[in-house]
């Protein structure tokens, strides 16, 4: 019996560390140990994404589980061989065979309305009141183009004067992440600035292998596909450094090409942009129809 009790105590105290984990999770753009749930949006389609799973899928899916299991527990007990020692052979019958059709079938439709119309939000700014929902917004759009590579990403800013940053991982040991005072796994060499209370498009490929560019905090999740542009956006509220990953199983160092995001006050985005061009490559017209397949043109001088 004690031993039972300490059991139980250690698992509630383990809980109790858990839920501790996930209230001082809030504040961080990085998950934190013993942190539960989803991380904390910073865009408001996250901030929908994040609703729709805590207050729709999650009620729905306890109530499910739970009745599922006392179906079961009840079927064991009421149908164990010493009290019905003769089962019943009957295989078929028409009223529960609608109601365990037609009450699943309604709960996905309800969830089916919420799910399509975040969907198709998140495809396109274009889809949102951009003006009605967003405060701040003064009608400034900028697109970045994301390209996948083994195993680092390539980022491109048409709109600010065409140049391209390579961001690779910052550091894969303790050491080396104390040394240079970064995120171990997380951080890149070079930081990619986003501007935040902009409407940012972001256009996605890759040029070798599926790739996947998942940041959690914008609610962000896209393969980038050779030969194939896709397409997502943001709108940054906070100012922070965020972190995100490959999220597509990619080859070797699929692990080891983290996304690193510093949004800031547009001013200072535009100080670095302006900055950038001469810091980083130019990105070089691309090769007409026929006359070459890739997607991503990086200077041979490199
Ligand atoms: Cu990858």
């Amino acid at each position: 019996m004690a031993r039972k009790s300490m059991a139980l105590l250690a698992g509630l105290g383990t809980l109790a560390m858990g839920l501790a984990g996930l209230s001082g999770a809030a504040l961080a753009a990085k998950a934190v140990p013993w942190q539960l749930g989803l991380p904390e949006p910073v865009t408001p389609l996250a901030r929908d994404m994040l609703s729709f799973h805590n207050d729709w899928l999650m009620p729905i899916i306890t109530v499910i589980t739970i009745f599922v299991l006392i179906l079961l527990i009840y079927v064991c007990v009421r149908f164990r061989e010493s009290a019905n020692p003769v089962p019943s052979k009957t295989t078929h019958n028409t009223l529960l065979e609608i109601v365990w059709i037609g009450i699943p079938s309604l709960i996905l439709i309800v969830l089916a309305f919420p799910s399509l119309s975040l969907l198709y939000a998140t495809d396109d700014p274009a889809n949102v009141d951009l003006q009605e929902r967003y405060a701040d917004f003064d009608g400034e759009e900028i697109t970045v183009k994301i390209i996948g590579h083994q195993w680092f990403w390539e980022y491109q800013y048409p709109d600010n004067g065409n140049f391209l940053i390579e961001a690779r991982i910052a550091a894969r040991t303790h050491e080396e992440a104390e040394e240079m005072g970064v995120e171990r796994l997380m951080a890149t060499d070079e930081v990619i600035y986003f501007p935040t209370d902009t409407v940012i498009r972001l256009q996605f490929t890759s040029a070798d292998v599926l790739h996947n560019w998942s940041l959690s905090d914008f609610g962000v999740r896209m393969d980038t596909v050779p030969g194939r542009l896709n397409q997502a956006w943001t709108y940054i509220e906070e100012p922070g450094d965020y972190y995100g990953f490959c999220s597509e199983l990619c080859g070797i160092d699929h692990a080891f090409m983290p996304i690193h995001i510093r949004a800031v006050e547009r001013d200072e985005f535009e100080t670095w942009a302006a900055g950038a061009v001469d810091q980083y490559y130019p990105v070089e017209e691309a090769a007409a129809p026929g006359q070459g397949t890739d997607l991503a043109v990086v200077p041979a001088a490199q």
